[in-house]
């Protein structure tokens, strides 16, 4: 029976999911046959080949959020046919609140991970509470010639690092016991909406978990 309430959830958060902007997705994962909860890559397979230059230490990556808010995970494989998502690039647990564009301006591949003209493919994970998945893939080749996308652009969507703020607060605290001001304690104002800025995230969780039951 739990099944029956259950199912037309997720046939609603289907509508929503995202889309990835740049580099360009392997393929439409809202096309039929395709799914963005299947791993790796939403069933989408490599036919049509396409395959954006990225630069050799990282570049951008442009996500469409249509949900309100979501965790997500960008993670790489090397090689060019389905390669294993062996390393992860976002090795901080990012959370996104707000529907709209997030542009990660130059997302950093770890040294002596991918040489010139290797290929490799990137996959967008997001996720939420309970752990349910969305995934997306981007074939690319590793090369000097990338040219990064004009385009890109964070827009409507807030990006945090899940216990920045906690860290970032009692650093802050730690300064107030300084004898001589100093200019970090400038930031403190900035503490304090990263404070409001995470009860923000809870108030948002609390509403994915109400859209979720
Ligand atoms: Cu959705």
């Amino acid at each position: 029976m739990k099944s029956f309430i259950i199912l037309p959830a997720l046939a609603s958060l289907a509508t929503a999911h995202y889309d990835l902007v740049f580099p360009e997705w392997r393929g439409d994962s809202f096309a039929d046959g395709a799914s963005q909860w299947i791993y790796p890559c939403a069933n989408v397979t490599q036919e049509k080949s396409n395959r954006t230059l990225w630069p050799l230490d990282g570049g951008a990556v442009n996500i469409h959020m249509h949900h309100h808010w979501t965790y997500y995970a960008i993670n790489i494989g090397i090689g060019t046919l389905e390669p294993a998502f062996t390393a992860t690039l976002t090795p901080e647990l990012h959370n996104t609140t707000g529907n709209g564009t997030l542009c990660i301006p130059k997302l950093s591949v770890p040294a002596g991970l991918a040489k010139e003209g290797d290929n490799a493919t990137l996959q967008v994970v997001t996720f939420d509470s309970f752990g349910s998945a969305l995934y997306n893939c981007a074939d690319i080749t590793f090369s000097s010639k990338a040219v990064d996308p004009t385009d890109c652009k964070t827009d409507g969507v807030k990006d945090v690092i899940v216990g920045a703020e906690a860290a970032k607060t009692s650093t802050d605290t730690a300064n107030t016991t300084d004898a001589a001001p100093t200019p970090s304690q400038s930031t403190g104002g900035a503490a304090a909406s990263f404070g409001g800025a995470g009860a923000g995230v809870v108030a948002a969780v609390a509403v994915g978990l109400a859209l979720m039951i």
